[in-house]
């Protein structure tokens, strides 16, 4: 009992640490580079990163999360920072 009691905490403190780095956002694709990984989104504003809305490129962890996606095409999307700037790390 005390072992699970343990683990629902670290689970607990790891899902926080989690969430704090990943920001969530939703827009209109522009335009999308599957070769580069790199899609251009019209994003609405971001409250976590205090981000008014705007269109910018941004780089995918990985380029098959693009795959599917198209120009004018409403998506949400999740953003991590990684060495100082946001990877696009889940879009759909
Ligand atoms: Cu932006």
């Amino acid at each position: 009992m005390r072992f699970l009691l343990k683990l629902i905490v670290l689970l607990s403190i790891a899902g926080a640490a989690y969430a704090q780095g990943t920001h969530q956002g939703s827009g209109v694709v522009k335009r999308v580079d599957t070769a580069l990984g790199v899609v251009s989104l019209k994003h609405e504003a971001i409250k976590s990163l205090k981000w008014p809305g705007m269109t910018m490129d941004f780089s995918v962890r990985d380029p098959k999360l693009l795959k599917g996606i198209k120009p004018e095409q409403k998506v949400t999307f999740e953003l991590v920072e990684e060495k100082g700037r946001y990877v696009v790390t889940r879009i759909q």
